[in-house]
């Protein structure tokens, strides 16, 4: 088998199954980041086809090499449900949800990581570059640069990295670290992240740091710098934009407000169902103001798109109970023949649908308790073209360090966030343009190639040699 001079290796492929048994290109930002520097190079990529006990040949797709790791129903259960889904994310998150610490997760995760470090040294040619993503896969960089010391290595962590009195929890916190330190760049979201990184290093192992640079000491006396800082992911503004001028599109936006009974105010969240995304803080809030008469059903719609996700894991299944009881109560309480007041959505739609919503919505919730980075903030400004609508942004969710021009909100603050969806439901034009037209420069400005060039470019210039 040919080998790669780029190899990414995140924990699905880029593509899901298509109706006809054959392979269609998933519609993830990553895939989209990726895709121009696949174009360039002779790349691989080295991921999960998505299905349990599903053992393929490596296949090219799109003019990239796509080499499948299997992973068992237990491997599905363990690795994937379990250690990363219910012990990192939720210990990452803040623990908003408690974390599980299970060792036969734990034991799994390790083989996992050890068999997507495999595929990838196989697939890499001499002195390739390899861009590890997210916290499935923290172990890859070091089982690589043991296997691979002639490899370039970079990883990027799409979730938050926790202050070092939550991280400490772990009980492999010392394997973990060693893993992230295998690579040459660790990427974060927010400088936050990249500084928690640090701190969590310099208190588990006494390591220097400088500025952004982890000295990490090797066995023969030496000292390979590792470089810790942040990359904001973005979004492929351009195709959110090509989509909001489609008529058909506008059309469709138009139809929605119809079908809601043309209130004054459409207010939308988009999130998977997920307890970090504070779905049930936005509920409570517009609940509040409707029974506190602020704002009537005739006024103001909440259309709350929830996209299944993670329905194995009992978490999730609790979330979506409370959920769909505080919708059934408050609809049942304030529905009209005419109106609603939460228009529930527990399903996934199109990206040209999407888009139709955002142009839709007057006002935009995003009310994580705690979030990387959040697209859809960054979605929602892409599709305005028409400089209207409002942002109500958490300081919680990593794009309230780039999108200062939002409606800044606490989530954990109820009266504070009904207050700004007052705000927001009330703007004044004229001062909608103003803040939209700031949001649009910045989303604009740095899109997701941005993104992925920016890292590109830091991990070739932290390897080269002086
Ligand atoms: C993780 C981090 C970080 C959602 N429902 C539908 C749909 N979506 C799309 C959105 C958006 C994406 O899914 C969700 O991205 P987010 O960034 O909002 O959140 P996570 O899934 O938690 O992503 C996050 C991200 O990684 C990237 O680094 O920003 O912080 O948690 O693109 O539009 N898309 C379609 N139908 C849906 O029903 N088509």
């Amino acid at each position: 088998m040919s080998q790669a001079s780029f190899v990414v290796v995140a924990n699905r492929l880029p593509v899901d199954r298509d109706d006809n048994g054959g392979w269609r290109r998933s519609p993830g930002g990553l895939v989209t980041a990726l895709e121009p520097v696949m174009k360039g190079v002779d790349g691989a990529w080295v991921g999960w086809p998505g299905k349990a006990d599903l053992t393929l040949e490596p296949f090219d797709f799109d003019g990239t090499r796509l080499i499948p790791v299997t992973l068992s129903a237990d491997d599905v259960q363990n690795y994937y449900e379990g250690f990363s889904n219910d012990t990192i994310w939720p210990l990452y998150h803040d623990v908003i949800a408690a974390p599980r610490y299970r060792r036969v997760w734990w034991d799994t995760y390790v083989e996992v990581n050890e068999r997507f470090a495999d595929a990838a040294a196989a697939a890499a040619s001499p002195g390739a570059t390899v861009w590890v993503q997210d916290y499935q896969l923290q172990l890859v960089p070091r089982m690589l640069r043991e296997k691979r010391p002639d490899l370039t290595i970079g990883y990027f962590h799409h979730i938050p990295f926790p202050a070092y009195g939550l991280f400490s929890q772990l009980p492999w916190r010392k394997q973990v670290l060693e893993g992230l330190l295998g690579a040459d760049v660790v990427g974060f979201q927010r400088v936050a992240d990249a500084g928690n990184f640090a701190r969590a290093v310099r208190r588990q192992f006494h390591y220097t740091t400088k500025s952004t640079g982890i000295h990490v000491p090797q066995e023969d006396g030496s000292v390979r710098n590792v470089l810790s800082k942040a990359f904001p992911i973005s979004i492929d503004a351009q195709s959110y934009i090509e989509l909001a001028q489609r008529p058909d599109i506008q059309a469709r936006a138009r139809e929605i407000r119809e079908g809601l009974g043309n209130p004054r105010a459409v207010l939308l969240g988009v999130d998977r169902l997920d307890y970090t995304k504070g779905i049930r803080h936005r509920l409570k809030a517009f609940g509040e103001l409707l029974e506190d008469g602020r704002l009537g059903v005739e006024d103001a719609t909440l259309v709350q798109v929830a996209s299944p996700s993670r329905e194995r894991v009992e978490a999730y299944v609790q979330l979506r109970d409370e959920i769909e009881l505080t919708v059934a109560r408050t609809n049942g309480d304030f529905d009209t023949m005419s109106h609603t007041a939460i228009r529930y959505l527990h399903q996934a739609f199109p990206r040209e649908e999407m888009v139709a919503l955002y142009l839709a919505a007057d006002v935009m919730l995003v009310t994580a308790l705690r979030d990387g980075m959040n697209l859809v903030a960054k979605e929602y400004v892409a599709s305005r073209i028409d400089n209207k609508g409002v942002l109500v942004l958490s300081e919680f969710a990593g794009a309230a360090d780039e999108l200062g021009s939002a409606v800044r909100i606490n989530p954990h603050d109820i009266d504070g966030l009904k207050d700004a969806i007052m705000r927001a439901v009330e703007m004044p034009r004229a001062e909608q343009g103003r803040r939209m037209r700031a949001l649009r420069r910045r989303v604009l400005d740095h899109d997701v190639r941005d993104w992925s060039r920016l890292f590109l470019d830091a991990l070739s210039n932290a390897t080269k040699k002086v």
